[in-house]
């Protein structure tokens, strides 16, 4: 009779909880995007210099205030140390330096160690695709020469030597003349919801500061700061051309790297791989996941003023295709994968689209496609779109598209 009753009960409840995402096109609903070219007080944006002196600065306090939080301002000075460097690494192909960066501008203090790869047959400096990883640097390949990172991990353990090499196809992008950086993403902010205490953010409290403010920064913020400060190191490094450095992520991290793109003008070009919502899908999008998830999942992720949209995301003042305009007129990559339908990979494309009128008014040629493209038929206008077949992952394939991206964009 229990049994029955319990039945009965879970026949009542809705199919469709609170916590349950939609995977069904037709329950997406109506929603109205916020429009990039009207300024809040309903001004018509109708130059280059309408964008950049007032509706680009508006749109990235919006961001700042409601989204991913203020970060702190670059240190004063860079302190750095290349605390080892192999010229011979990779069968002879490529040299590799190890540098020790203290984010405060300085020592003692805490440190990121950034790896980079920088190929031997080059001409000139290397243009550079610098991305942070989930695991430690030594996970990104076999290389017996990386220092493994002490900093935190999920299961306690030092991430495993080569783990992420099918993210990291090094070799490829070193033959494609291409210099290689990344930083563990955990050294910046450990990736957990009471992260925050190791993290980067006290140490760049204001004076009297004891937590963050509602529209501070959170662990996105500090990991996009923390790739500037990789491009700072860049910047002194005369084996790389630091005004070619594409910035690039997978997921969370690639919501990381648009937010750095937006942030940093230094940065070329900006790659998005499977980034869904807080990156390139719109939010308004109610497919997959969405803020009030990403926000009780994650907690730690975006700033505290970005909770109160939980429950009315019409109500933000931007969406993602914002995101997206903010690095305009560069040109700017956003990957889907077919599986991944958690990121939603339709409102992925759309949102890089309706950044398009952007590039547009800035003289680009924006996101050169109407309809979704088809599996493996890359657009690479300046805003780049691509779906690959399979899951959320950062494959070989999605590699092959950004170099080729690049060398059309950045060469
Ligand atoms: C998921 C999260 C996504 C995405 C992903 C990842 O759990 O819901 O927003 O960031 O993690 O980073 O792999």
């Amino acid at each position: 009779m229990r049994l029955l009753t319990l039945v009965f009960a879970c026949t009542l409840l809705p199919a469709q909880g609170p916590n349950e995402a939609n995977y069904d096109e037709a329950k997406v609903g109506a929603y109205k995007l916020p429009d990039p070219l009207t300024m809040q007080n309903g001004a018509a944006v109708n130059s280059a210099g309408m964008w950049h002196k007032q509706r680009r600065p508006e749109i990235l306090r919006l961001f700042e205030s409601q989204v991913y939080g203020k970060s702190a301002p670059a240190p004063k000075k860079l302190e750095f140390e290349v605390t080892s460097r192999d010229a011979a690494a990779l069968g002879g192909t490529a040299t590799r330096k190890e540098v020790t960066v203290w984010l405060t501008g300085k020592r003692p203090g805490p440190v990121m160690s950034l790896l980079l790869y920088i190929p031997n047959q080059r001409q000139k400096p290397a243009p550079v695709f610098l991305g942070m990883n989930f695991g430690g640097n030594q996970t990104i390949g076999p290389d017996p020469g990386i220092t493994e990172s002490k900093a935190w991990t999920r299961d306690g353990k030092p991430g495993a030597r080569g783990a992420s090499a099918s993210r990291w196809p090094v070799e490829m992008a070193l033959k494609r003349g291409y210099a290689v950086a990344t930083v563990y993403y955990s050294e910046v902010f450990p990736d957990h919801k009471d992260g925050l205490a190791g993290s980067i953010i006290p140490h760049l409290y204001r004076p009297g500061q004891t937590k963050p403010d509602a529209d501070d920064w959170g662990a996105i913020g500090a990991w996009a700061w923390a790739l500037s400060r990789a491009l700072d190191y860049l910047e002194k490094d005369k084996d790389v051309d630091a005004k070619r450095v594409a910035v690039h992520g997978h997921s969370r991290l690639g919501k990381t790297s648009l937010w750095a793109g937006a942030t940093d003008p230094r940065f070329a070009v900006v790659i998005s791989n499977d980034s869904g919502e807080g990156g390139a899908a719109l939010a308004r999008r109610n497919f997959g996941e969405t803020v009030a998830r990403i926000n009780t999942s994650f907690p730690h992720w975006f700033c505290d003023n970005f909770k109160a949209f939980n429950t009315r995301v019409a109500d933000l003042p931007v969406d993602q295709h914002m995101l997206i305009a903010l690095i305009a007129p560069r040109p700017v990559y956003v990957a889907s994968a077919e599986e991944d339908r958690w990121a939603d990979p339709r409102g992925e494309f759309l949102s890089a689209k309706a950044a398009s009128p952007v590039y547009k008014l800035l003289g680009k040629d924006g996101l050169g496609a109407n309809e979704w493209p088809g599996i493996h038929q890359p657009v690479h206008s300046t805003i780049g779109y691509h779906i690959r077949a399979g899951k959320h992952d950062m494959t070989a394939y999605d590699w092959e598209q950004y170099l080729t991206f690049a060398d059309k964009h950045m060469r």
